[in-house]
């Protein structure tokens, strides 16, 4: 039996959402043990293992670390002998790789968003700079949904769709003012298609 490798791990966080579903399509969480981790708390261990201080971030039964999530679920994609989520080198590869960016930088911006409304102070109104910089992300979350619209994901069977399906989930979490679905029924009905699938359905965020 192998060693586990350990992964650091926060419930809301859709990277870890994305490296999450990746371990259950490929069949391996008997093999990943998770440390539930807040980064915000400055954890060493975490700090030790990725000097940049963000989860995810995985430990081979080795001791090697790796991060961030995209290498993370390359590496989950070379154990076992699951159907790989990446494709071969060429066009496919390419297009999946750049879907998954896509859904990354959509989670990128979501976040930013995220923190800069928790620096407000409590109840207080965002001053012009962080309306600008908040108003800035949200253009940029709305520009990335129209450019995933045009080329919808399908199934889940590849790197691309998994990041799609955990971006769209964070925007629920984090901005369900944003009312996506309505604005893009194409996204709904595929993400819809899909997330009942248990890669999705068990590592759905915590509500809040
Ligand atoms: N590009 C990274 C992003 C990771 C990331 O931003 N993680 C957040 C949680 S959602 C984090 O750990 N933030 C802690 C911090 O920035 O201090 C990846 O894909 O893994």
């Amino acid at each position: 039996m192998a060693q586990p490798v350990q992964l650091f791990h926060a419930p809301t966080s859709p990277y870890v959402r994305k490296v999450m579903a990746c371990i259950l399509l490929r069949g391996l969480q008997g093999r990943v043990e998770l440390i539930p981790t807040r980064p915000a708390e400055n954890p060493g261990a975490l700090q030790a293992a990725n000097p940049l201080g963000k989860v995810p971030c995985l430990v081979t039964a080795e001791g090697t670390a790796i991060f961030d999530s995209p290498v993370i679920c390359e590496y989950l994609d070379g154990l076992g002998n699951a159907q790989p989520l990446f494709p071969s080198p060429g066009p496919a590869r390419i297009a999946s790789l750049t879907l998954q960016a896509l859904a990354d930088g959509l989670c990128d911006a979501a976040v930013a968003r995220h923190q800069s409304r928790a620096q407000q102070e409590d109840g207080a109104a965002p001053t012009p700079r962080q309306s600008a910089f908040q108003e800035r992300q949200m253009a940029a979350i709305r520009r990335g949904l129209a450019a995933l619209d045009a080329q919808p994901p399908q199934g889940l069977a590849e790197i691309g769709a998994v990041a799609a399906a955990c971006a769209l989930g964070y925007l629920d979490l984090r901005i369900p003012e944003l009312g996506w679905r309505a604005i893009h029924p194409r996204l709904a009905t595929w993400l819809a298609s899909v997330e009942a699938s248990p890669a999705l359905a068990r590592t759905a965020p915590p509500a809040g």
